[in-house]
């Protein structure tokens, strides 16, 4: 059966409504090299597609990797370390050894040290029964990064005997998978692994800021016997994202290195992020607040014994996004969640980015949906 090259999909010629449709005669002129017409439409008009977002076929997909001898490449967003983690993926992998590849620092301010991050996911990783083998974080779209990737699994897959340097003849591993949630950057990796490696002249993959590009595995040589394969993605439930639109998401999606906006506040003061998240700050001296999202995410500092009334008047107009009366509905009431801070703490909210805040016994009040997953770290 043939599928689409750009997101793995079996091709049907009978219903242009569903996933995987082709004109017969396009198989004709074009052979194996054939996109489905949803893919056309992402790579050529940027088209929104409703995606099936169905965690336990996602599971029966991704859990045969634990029946086999394999390398997992789990691919995590810097902007979203916390919920990068699909839950239960060390059951799927099995025993199988993983690389983490943090992946689109490119985003992140270059004076911001990134070590903190390999301590992040490390304290992550340690609750779950991941075999990390090594994280590396970097972009896909650096050459230099892919190189060191594809470096990595090729002496992963044939190790040296570290005594007489001799390349073991044996493969420790058959396939590689590229694993993680919609939108990290897995597909983008393969097309550059098939640029550098594999002789391909353009991308092949479908790639798109949209969720779930990928519907179905796809499989390139790694070597003479097994595979590099890349897999659909899951939209997180716990990711702001899944709840927005394209538009909104484009907004939170940082282009171009990010620009970390710095607030000095006191107390009784508000910031709030569009209209999808409010902070509040109590604080018995001024303290600093250090945003790390997208430069086109408005911030709105206001005082808090103000900000209910200019939520009420200004959300989805000046507070945006969200854009629209569906939108909001789908996102939910706010629940309010308190923290505190005894001098530095890392707060990330999953699909919006990071807050780097500073000051001494400070009490915030996050008002968002529970279901958005929203982490507290102190003294990184
Ligand atoms: N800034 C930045 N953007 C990246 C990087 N890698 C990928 N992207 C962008 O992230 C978006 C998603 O990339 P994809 O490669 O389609 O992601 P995926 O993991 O294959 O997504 P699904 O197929 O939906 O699971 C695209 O807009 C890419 O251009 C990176 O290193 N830096
Ligand atoms: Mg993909």
């Amino acid at each position: 059966m043939s599928r689409c090259i750009g997101c793995g999909i079996p091709l049907q010629f009978s219903d242009d409504s569903k996933p995987g449709y082709v004109k017969e005669i396009v198989t004709i002129e074009n052979g194996e090299n054939i996109y489905c017409k949803r893919c056309y439409d992402i790579i050529h008009h940027n088209f929104q597609y409703s995606v099936e977002n169905d965690l336990n076929k996602y599971y029966d997909k991704i859990s045969k990797i634990k029946d086999e001898k394999a390398l997992v490449l789990l691919i995590v967003d810097v902007m979203d370390l916390y919920g990068g983690f699909i839950p239960k993926i060390d059951e799927c992998i099995g025993n199988n050894e993983t690389i983490i590849i943090v992946n689109k620092a490119d985003v992140l301010p270059k004076d911001l040290k990134v070590n903190f991050i390999e301590k992040i996911v490390l304290e992550i990783v340690k609750k779950t029964s991941l075999k990390v083998n090594s994280i590396l974080i970097g972009s896909v779209k650096n050459n230099d990064f892919v190189k060191r990737i594809v470096n990595k699994i090729e002496n992963l897959k044939y190790r040296t005997n570290r005594k007489t340097k001799y390349h073991h003849p044996k493969s420790f591993f058959d396939n590689c998978y590229l694993i993680g949630h919609a939108s990290v950057g897995k597909s983008t990796l393969m097309n550059q692994i098939g640029k550098l490696y594999l002789g391909y002249q353009d991308d092949v993959i479908t790639t798109s800021a949209q969720y779930n590009t990928t519907i179905d595995l796809i499989k390139w040589p790694l070597d003479q016997n097994s595979f590099i394969i890349d897999t659909p993605g899951i939209v997180n439930y716990r990711n702001y994202g899944y709840y927005l639109d394209n538009k909104s998401i484009t907004i939170l999606t940082p282009k171009k290195y990010l620009k970390p906006r710095v607030f000095q506040l006191n107390d009784g003061q508000t910031i709030f992020l569009g209209g999808l998240v409010r902070i509040d700050f109590i604080a018995s001296k001024p303290f600093s607040a250090c945003f790390y999202v997208a430069n086109t995410l408005y911030l709105h500092r206001t005082k808090t014994i103000k900000a209910d009334k200019i939520f009420e008047e200004q959300a989805m107009k000046l507070l945006v996004p969200p854009f629209s009366q569906t939108e909001k509905e789908k996102i939910g009431d706010f629940d309010i969640l308190e923290d505190k801070i005894e001098q530095v703490g890392l707060l990330f909210i999953s699909g919006i980015g990071f807050i780097r805040l500073v000051g001494d016994n400070l009490l915030i009040k996050v008002h968002i949906p529970r279901k958005i997953k929203v982490e507290m770290v102190k003294d990184v």
